[in-house]
């Protein structure tokens, strides 16, 4: 998928600033932010192609875990380096407010930060690991959450973490599932 998609490096919009984070798309829509700012669109802002399509294993865990029964439309991939960061937003771009987000974690854990619905609410850590299935919906759809940083792979690799070849030691990556336009 990575091969069809690459990752690129977003930029915020106005000030241009890079994401220390790199990002793909997986399915007909894809999150993207440049200059011109945030946004869902059909194809890859470098290459042009057409997103590749949802991984079987993505619309699984979607029927599995997000209680929603409208498929997703975007899987949004993030690729975290040793030293890369997300700081905290919302996710509020998708027209469907009714569907959850669903995040699954691979490669190095990470430790992740949620609040409330203000920025200013007081926030509370939570480590999230390989193998990690994270659903933020209901009237937690709009909370604030970030990647504070990537954890030290450790030495000893669980074997019952599920591995994913390619990804180096001590890279994260993350998907999250989201339903963008609301059902017909
Ligand atoms: C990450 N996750 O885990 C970033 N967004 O790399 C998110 O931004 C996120 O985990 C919405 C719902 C769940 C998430
Ligand atoms: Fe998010």
């Amino acid at each position: 998928m990575l091969a069809a998609a690459p990752a690129y490096t977003p930029r915020m919009p106005r000030t241009d600033k890079p994401f220390s984070v790199r990002m793909t798309n997986a399915g007909p829509l894809g999150w993207v932010s440049d200059r011109a700012g945030y946004r869902y669109q059909p194809h890859h802002p470098e290459t042009g192609a057409p997103w590749p399509p949802l991984p079987p294993t993505v619309l699984r865990a979607w029927a599995e875990l997000a209680g929603y029964p409208h498929l997703p439309e975007a899987c949004l991939i993030n690729l975290y380096g040793p030293e890369a960061r997300m700081g905290l937003h919302q996710d509020r771009d998708e027209r469907d407010l009714a569907a959850p987000v669903l995040s699954l974690s691979l490669g190095a854990p990470a430790l992740f930060r949620y609040g409330g619905l203000k920025r200013t609410d007081p926030t509370r850590s939570l480590r999230l690991r390989p193998g990690d299935a994270l659903v933020i919906g209901g009237t937690s759809r709009l909370i604030f959450h970030g990647i504070d940083r990537i954890l030290p792979a450790g030495d000893l690799v669980d074997p019952g973490e599920p591995a994913l070849p390619g990804l180096p030691l001590g890279w994260r990556l993350n998907l999250t599932a989201r339903r963008v336009s609301p059902p017909a």
